[in-house]
C-alpha cells in the first residue's frame, strides 16, 4: 500500500495532478475540497456546515474535516493506497492522519509539495473562475484570503513532514506534464 500526500497552495495544481497520478499508480484519491463541494451540491448536513466557510475562503474546521475523512478511509478499506490531496491542511489534521494511517498498518510514504509563486496562483485561480462557478475562484479578495491561509494555517503541515523526512518539493510552474514528469520520478523512487 502506497499513501501520498499532495501538498501546495490553493491553485497550485494538487487536483490536475491527483488525475494524472491517480492514473498511472492505481491509488484511490481523497480530495477534501471535492468531497465538500459533492455534499454542498447534494445539500446534506456537512455541506450545509463546510459552505460558508469554503465561499469566504476560509479552512473548515478540523473536526468536520477529519470525521469526512474517516468516513472515506472506512468505506475504502480494500484501496491499494491513497493520494490525500488538499489533507491535511493544519497540524491537527496531520496528526490525525497519522492516526487514521495508524490503524491500517500503513503510513505516509512521502509529502509531494508543489513550489508555485504566488502571482501564478492567483492568476490561474482568477483564470479558473471564468468558468468553474466556485464562489472561492471568483473575487480577487477571496482568492487573496485563500493564499494568506494557505501560509498562516498550512504552511506549518510541511515542517511536520520535513521532521519525519518525508518531505520532497516538487518544481510546479510550466507544463502540466513535464510537472507530473518530476511527480512520477519522485514516487518511482519511494518504492
Ligand atoms: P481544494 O478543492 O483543495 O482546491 P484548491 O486549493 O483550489 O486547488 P488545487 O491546488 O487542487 O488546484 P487545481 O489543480 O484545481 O480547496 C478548496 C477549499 O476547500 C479550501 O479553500 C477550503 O475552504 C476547503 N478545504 C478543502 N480541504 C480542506 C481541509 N483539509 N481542511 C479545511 N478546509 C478544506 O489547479 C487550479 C487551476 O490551475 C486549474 O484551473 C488548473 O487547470 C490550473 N493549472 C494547474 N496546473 C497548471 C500548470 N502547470 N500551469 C497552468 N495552469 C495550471
Amino acid at each position: 500500500m502506497l499513501n501520498i500526500v499532495l501538498f501546495g497552495p490553493p491553485g497550485a495544481g494538487k487536483g490536475t495532478q491527483s488525475e494524472r497520478i491517480i492514473e498511472k499508480y492505481h491509488l484511490t484519491h481523497i480530495s477534501t475540497g471535492d468531497l465538500f463541494r459533492k455534499n454542498i451540491k447534494e445539500g446534506t448536513e456537512l455541506g450545509l456546515r463546510a459552505k460558508s466557510f469554503m465561499d469566504a475562503g476560509n479552512l473548515v474546521p478540523d473536526e468536520v474535516v477529519v470525521g469526512m475523512v474517516d468516513d472515506f478511509l472506512e468505506h475504502h478499506r480494500d484501496a491499494e493506497g491513497f493520494i490525500f490531496d488538499g489533507y491535511p491542511r493544519t497540524t491537527p489534521q496531520a496528526e490525525a492522519l497519522d492516526r487514521q494511517l495508524e490503524n491500517m498498518g500503513h503510513p505516509i510514504a512521502a509529502m509531494l509539495s508543489l513550489a508555485v509563486p504566488d502571482e501564478e496562483l492567483k492568476a490561474r485561480l482568477a483564470n479558473r473562475g471564468k468558468t468553474s462557478g466556485r464562489p472561492d475562484d471568483q473575487d480577487p479578495e477571496k482568492i487573496n484570503n485563500r493564499i494568506s491561509v494557505y501560509y498562516r494555517e498550512t504552511q506549518p503541515v510541511m515542517d511536520y513532514y520535513k521532521a519525519q523526512g518525508k518531505y520532497v518539493e516538487i518544481h510546479g510552474l510550466g507544463d502540466i506534464e513535464e510537472i507530473f514528469s518530476s511527480i512520477s520520478d519522485a514516487i518511482d523512487q519511494l518504492s
